[in-house]
């Protein structure tokens, strides 16, 4: 219980204190200067510089994005400065910085997608280029734009979190009369909502009522949000006995199966499927169950640094990244998910 709330605050005053001080893990303030060329330049730019932004450095999911750039810049030698922006006037800010630092590019998790065409105006100035990583710049028209991007399977995913939900139901031969599913949702992000309507259409494709499947909105796509919408679902719905869990990620997950273990439900009540496999970790390892049954594992190896990866190559090569990549997911559980994530290059 003692660091979801807090902890955010200080890994975000490391992040904010790292990006003021222009100081990166690889990179350092006082590298040479790289050229800031474009694509057409004969010679490609002597010392690579990128930034990597991310909405919620406090998440564990984008930590080990981060972690996973680190190891590209370790094995190409470019300098990579880790950024937390939390808002718009923090991402334009940081393009501003990174452009001063002669950066030739960054890779970013906007906080807003809907910021898509004011990122692209602030790099395009800048001649820096940009890679978008799993949330999908909106454009004005409100079509995704024509930016490289890598995101997770998420319609694909969230079946898969319905599926295992439906299995898990059906494997402990709970009363339908006394089970509910709660789906903790955040529609207005495109992945979100892929992700939590693909949970809902496995469920009712197993057999699963839709009428008993029950979403609530977060406000905000962390633990206390997930926290503060199931608290609302399970007011509604007292007379519940045994509830599946669904979400957006595995934060939303969290938040709902500690709302319930707050009214008495526990493992033998609760069935959480997550997606991520950072945040969900503490969970298996711990020596007695919990709600979190499953997660879908995703790979922030591939999103830290496939990404960096593909821009470097851009920017020192001149090879254009495919413009849409998307990755897949495994269901992993208490049982399994060291042997998986060991072989998932995540261990
Ligand atoms: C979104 C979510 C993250 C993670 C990522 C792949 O950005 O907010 O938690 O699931 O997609």
């Amino acid at each position: 219980m003692k660091t979801w709330i807090s902890l955010g605050g200080v890994v975000w005053f490391i992040a904010a204190a790292a990006f003021l001080t222009g100081c990166s893990q690889e990179g350092s303030p006082t590298a040479p200067a790289a050229n800031n060329d474009g694509p057409s330049s004969a010679q490609p730019p002597a010392r690579v510089r990128i930034g990597f932004l991310v909405k919620q450095p406090e998440e564990p999911w984008f930590q080990q994005e981060w972690k996973f750039a680190r190891k590209a810049a370790a094995q190409y030698g470019f300098d990579l400065v880790e950024i937390g922006a939390t808002d718009g006037e923090k991402v334009l800010t940081a393009i501003d910085n990174l452009a001063a630092q002669n950066a030739q590019g960054f890779v970013i998790c906007t906080p807003d997608v809907r910021l898509g065409p004011a990122i692209m105006a602030k790099a395009n100035a800048n001649t820096m280029k940009v890679f978008s990583v799993d949330d999908q710049f909106v454009g004005a028209d409100g079509a995704f734009m024509d930016v490289p991007y890598m995101g997770i399977s998420a319609r694909d995913i969230g079946e898969q979190v319905g599926r295992t939900l439906a299995d898990e139901f059906t494997r402990r031969a709970w009363p339908l009369e006394e089970t509910a599913a709660a789906g903790i949702t955040f529609d207005e992000l495109d992945t979100a909502r892929e992700r939590t309507q693909g949970a809902i259409a496995a469920l009712t494709g197993a057999g699963f009522p839709a009428d008993r499947i029950f979403t609530a909105p977060m406000k905000t796509t962390d633990t206390e949000g997930s926290f503060n919408a199931a608290g609302t679902v399970l007011t509604q719905h007292p007379e519940i006995k045994r509830w599946l869990v669904f979400s957006m990620n595995d934060e939303g997950v969290m938040g709902a199966v500690r709302a319930m273990e707050g009214r008495g439900f526990n493992a033998d009540t609760i069935v959480g499927v997550g997606i991520g496999g950072s945040t969900c970790r503490v969970e298996f390892e711990k020596t007695t169950p919990s709600g979190f049954y499953a997660t879908c594992l995703i790979s922030p190896l591939r999103h830290g640094f496939e990404t960096s990866e593909m821009l470097y190559k851009w920017i020192h090569d001149g090879v254009e990244p495919p413009k849409d990549t998307r990755t897949k997911g495994i269901i992993i559980t208490r049982e399994n998910f060291e042997e998986v994530m060991r072989e998932q290059g995540l261990m």
